[in-house]
């Protein structure tokens, strides 16, 4: 899979070449491209926003460079194009699975007070929101999009530890521990170091879906 960001700020994508992310690249398990805008511009002064028609605060991200650029990366529209956008539908494990699974993405990151429409309205299949909250930009929830389909691409994780995704499907993790047996005064549970990997198996399931029921009632319904 290739994923093409497209944003004002590349440098801010440093941080994916961090971590098991950047190791997924290095075995070329998927292509991650990062596309300054502002090198799309058709402005002498490289301009990549301005002032909102109707009034108001702040700048607006130009259509121009980023039709562009979207049409550089991108030119016969083969892949999923996305906008990181608090109007999207928030993104589900279900729908990381379906992106992880599907065409290339390029993720449109906006800056500023927005996109002009048109640039959406023309280039873009699809606008996902990671929660409800405002930022000041979309590079973040790209990181976050990339993270979490990244995980599915083969070779990212183990298979254990899918298997044991999909076995505890809609259920909050249970409690982990490593050593030492005793900290504080607070000791690993005993059926944990039992060497008894059923009732293991059963503890985890029971302390599972208590946390569920506890602090996440709505997964269960
Ligand atoms: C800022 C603003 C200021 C005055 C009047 C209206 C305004 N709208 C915005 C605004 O929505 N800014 C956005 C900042 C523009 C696009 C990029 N930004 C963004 C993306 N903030 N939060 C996200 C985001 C994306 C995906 N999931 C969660 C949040």
């Amino acid at each position: 899979m290739k994923i093409t960001i497209l944003t004002l700020f590349p440098e801010m994508f440093s941080a994916l070449s961090e971590s098991i992310i950047g190791r997924a690249q290095k075995q070329n398990k998927f292509t991650l491209d990062v596309v300054d805008i502002r090198k799309y511009t058709e402005d002498k002064h490289l301009k990549c926003d301005d002032y909102p028609f109707g009034g108001g605060a702040g700048m607006v991200m130009m259509a121009q460079p980023i039709g562009s650029c979207i049409e550089a990366v991108d030119p016969a529209h083969t892949a999923r194009r996305i906008y990181l956008s608090p109007k999207g539908k928030t993104l589900t494990q279900e729908k990381v699975i379906s992106l992880a699974e599907g065409a290339d993405l390029v993720l449109l990151c906006g800056h500023y007070e927005g996109v002009d429409q048109r640039a959406i309205d023309l280039f873009i299949d699809e606008e996902i929101s990671i929660g409800d909250y405002v930022l000041t930009g979309g590079e973040l929830p790209a990181m976050v999009l990339v993270d979490c389909v990244a995980r599915y691409l083969d070779g990212v994780l183990s298979p254990a530890s899918l298997v044991d995704e999909s076995f505890s499907e809609n259920l909050l993790e249970y409690p982990q521990y490593t050593r030492p047996v005793e900290y504080r005064g607070l000791t690993v549970p005993e059926v944990l170091r039992s060497g008894n990997h059923a009732e293991i198996d059963k503890w985890r399931r029971e302390q599972a879906v208590a946390l569920t029921q506890k602090l996440r009632p709505d997964l269960l319904k």
